[in-house]
């Protein structure tokens, strides 16, 4: 039986798609509504093909608890937040975790820990957790590292096309565990050591942000000599080896604006690119406030509550606002004390900010600058019903005459 710990976004699908493949599952949360919600066949985030996928698991037989279940291999998929001064990965939840799973796991289970994690994390925080519990590593139990890779909107498809990675100690751990994947994964699975397992995960992460950092960089350079950066870039990708990614309001999310982080703190006399990059992007929304500003001066628009932000989610066709470029600029206002600008997304059912509205035509009767931070289906099928605004598209999805760019 695998017993999967933390249902969050990475955890839930993972523990369905080996249920759903025939392994006996437990998931264990300490969230009691969670663990509620999901017994009673209810999700508590949406992703495609998530609900079929719960079906099928359900019915093979998956449960969902609060305790941590005696077995021989564990998943733990929690949460590994950065703390905000020093930039440096805060461990404490993997580190719960792992405690809690050596208070009932069997001699020689193996843990595996799915987490994303600073390289080093495992030597230098969850060894010595440890063995300062009297267990011998190798013996008593086995670690192993095997970070995700899916994407947030195509989640259940990457779960079983990416390639994966098995970092272990033990080459027979990791080849039992190669196995234990293939029970879903049909691509690739690399096995290799748990150092290796950390970097390269945190270092993909940070590959795109130093790639979109590059876009938004060019976005700007062309915004301040008029030059159509969207244009450019199509051209540039031409040539065989150039891969620009595209300008935005900025990064979002619990990965790519997280993950540079680390190497950040660890590594704070080395990481010249990464930082700049993690800047660039953090400087985004004050660049879409600018203009925002230069379309109200060239219209002689003053009242801020006239401006109505589309998408509060941090990338198209999620209802995940985690870190969203939307929130970052409203943070920023916020500090400015500019307050009244109203917000709408059609993913996110719950009232997050103030002068959130809950239907797009009430949000469009009251505002007469549009600005699209967020590329979701539902802009681009209803892009008629903006077409007598002053429209800010930060996402490049708009082609009417007049709209502003970037
Ligand atoms: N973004 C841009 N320009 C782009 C691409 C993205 O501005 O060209 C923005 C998005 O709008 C969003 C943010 O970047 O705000 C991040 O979105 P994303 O779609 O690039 O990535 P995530 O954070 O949803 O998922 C990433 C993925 N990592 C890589 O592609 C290297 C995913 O594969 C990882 O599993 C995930 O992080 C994770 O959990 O680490």
């Amino acid at each position: 039986m695998i017993n999967i710990i933390g249902l969050g976004y990475i955890g839930l699908p993972t523990a369905l798609m080996f249920a759903k493949n025939g392994q006996k599952v437990v998931g264990t949360d300490i969230d009691n509504e969670l663990i509620n919600s999901l017994t009673q066949g209810r999700l508590t985030f949406q992703e495609t093909g998530l609900e079929e996928l719960f079906q099928e698991a359900v019915s093979n037989g998956i449960s969902f608890t609060t305790e941590y279940q005696k077995t021989d291999t564990y998943i733990i998929a929690v949460q590994t937040p950065f703390a905000n001064y020093s930039k440096k990965l805060d461990p404490r939840y993997v580190i719960a975790a792992v405690n809690n799973v050596l208070d009932v796991c069997e001699k020689e289970a193996v843990l595996i820990i799915e987490s994303t994690l600073a390289p080093g994390t495992i030597d230098k925080h969850i060894r010595p957790e440890i063995e300062k519990r009297g267990f011998s590593i190798g013996k008593d139990v086995h670690l192993a590292h095997a970070p995700e890779r899916i994407i947030p909107g195509n989640m259940i498809y990457e779960l079983e096309h990416n390639s994966r990675t098995i970092g272990a100690d033990d080459p027979k751990i990791a080849a039992r565990l190669k196995k234990l994947y293939s029970s879903f994964c049909k691509s690739e699975i690399i096995m290799t050591d748990i150092r290796s397992a950390e970097m390269s995960k945190i270092i993909e992460n940070t590959y795109r942000d130093v790639n979109i950092a590059f876009a938004n960089e060019l976005a700007k350079i062309c915004r301040a000599d008029n030059m159509d950066v969207y244009e450019i870039i199509k051209i540039a990708n031409k040539h065989p080896r150039v891969n620009i990614l595209h300008p935005g309001p900025g990064v979002g999310g619990h990965c790519i604006s997280v993950d540079p982080w680390f190497l950040v703190g660890d590594y704070p006399d080395l990481t010249n690119i990464i930082l700049t990059a993690r800047k660039i992007n953090e400087s985004m929304p004050t660049h879409v406030l600018s203009r925002i500003r230069d379309i109200m001066r060239e219209h002689n628009i003053m009242d801020i509550s006239k401006i109505g932000l589309y998408g509060l989610a941090y990338k198209e066709n999620v209802n995940d606002i985690r870190k969203s470029p939307t929130l970052q600029l409203l943070e920023r206002m916020d500090e400015h004390l500019a307050f009244g600008v109203k917000v709408y997304d059609p993913l996110i059912e719950t009232r997050i900010v103030d002068h959130q509205f809950m239907h797009f035509e009430d949000f469009l009767n009251e505002i007469e600058i549009i600005v699209i931070m967020t590329a979701h289906d539902h802009i681009k099928n209803n892009m008629e019903l903006i077409k007598d605004k002053l429209i800010l598209d930060t996402k490049n999805v708009c082609n009417f005459d007049g709209v502003y760019k970037l």
